[in-house]
């Protein structure tokens, strides 16, 4: 049973790193706390926390986190028994952490990408479930591990963020039953909900809806999409990740299929993040080495804008649309 393989290697286990990805989100940063708390709780040893970027200021309510160290702070010659990574899709979203991973004496991945294909030693993959938070509950479960409130809320803040507010399709029985169990263990939800989306500077929102005016449509208004550059971004300075939710709010229109959003990271450089109702976008960001699910993907696409999203589009179209 691999669960009970986990449980062996923490015991044997002196030193032990738990690594979220770049640009993290709620399910990454709640799923990495709740697993360092969890370990601490049931094991006696206190892992350390490892963030490829900065946290975004909408999950700094997960007071643990600030134990969280960044990659550049870490010596690159430590061997670590243990290294589990958590909803780390490809080994290329922790960037030059990847030698932690490498050199763990055990490896373990906590995840729920279906695109999730790298070798380690213990594997939780399980694409069916709403978030890496459903599939450490699931795990800490039939471990028989001990909870708490600290642990309760950043599991829950992991599948909230990752449902969207549990109303995306991979809002399931199983992920509310696990809500519910969560709440019993003391995580609430008007407090997480209240810290996770209405915390917005108006910085944020102004930005949003300078972006949302600049949106084009393609199709009879079935493609939609937001080419964001670095200039805006800089132009609005906000802690606040100010594109979070932005695609979203093209795919709420009746007539969208397929939202995407293009933002440059560097000149020529985007990053995609697309939405869908019914195609398989997994299918198009994975063309240009991206990841993700059904419904939600993304990639890093390199080209100008408008040829970025040219490509993008031809693809979209390949999928049946
Ligand atoms: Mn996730």
């Amino acid at each position: 049973m691999e669960y009970l393989k986990l449980d062996d290697s923490i015991k044997s286990s002196k030193n032990i790193l738990i690594i979220s990805h770049l640009n993290p989100d709620g399910d990454t940063l709640g799923s990495m706390l709740a697993l360092r708390d969890l370990i601490y709780l049931n094991y006696k040893k206190k892992p350390e926390m490892m963030v490829i970027s900065k946290i975004p200021k909408m999950y700094e309510f997960m007071d643990g986190l600030k134990d969280a160290k960044h990659l550049s702070k870490f010596d690159n010659s430590m061997v670590y028994d243990l290294v589990i990574l958590v909803d780390v899709a490809a080994l290329d979203r922790i960037c030059d952490a990847k030698v932690f991973f490498e050199k763990a004496k055990i490896k373990a991945v906590i995840d729920h990408h279906k695109t999730n294909n790298y070798s380690s030693d213990i594997r939780f993959v399980e694409s069916e479930a709403s978030s890496t938070g459903e599939v450490l509950f699931r795990l800490a479960e039939d471990n028989n591990w001990k909870f708490n409130e600290k642990i309760a809320e950043a599991l829950y803040a992991a599948i909230l963020t990752d449902t969207g507010g549990f109303r995306h399709d991979n809002t399931s029985a199983v992920s509310l039953k696990i809500a519910s169990k969560l709440v019993e263990f003391g995580a609430k939800p008007q407090w997480i909900y209240k810290n996770c989306y209405e915390m917005k500077s108006k910085n944020f929102v102004m930005f949003q809806a300078h972006c949302l005016n600049k949106a084009k449509f393609i199709d009879n208004d079935k493609i939609a999409y937001i080419i964001v550059y670095k200039k805006d971004i800089e132009k609005y300075e906000s802690e606040d990740d100010l594109t979070e939710g932005l695609v979203e709010k093209l795919k709420i229109m009746d007539s969208t299929e397929v939202a995407f959003l293009l933002k440059e990271i560097d000149n020529k450089t985007f990053k995609v993040s697309m939405r869908s109702k019914n195609i398989d976008v997994s299918e198009v960001t994975s063309v240009f080495n991206g990841g993700g699910h059904k419904f939600a993907a993304g990639c890093v696409i390199k080209g100008s804008s408008e040829s970025c999203a040219e490509k993008l589009i031809a693809e979209i179209k390949k999928q049946g649309l």
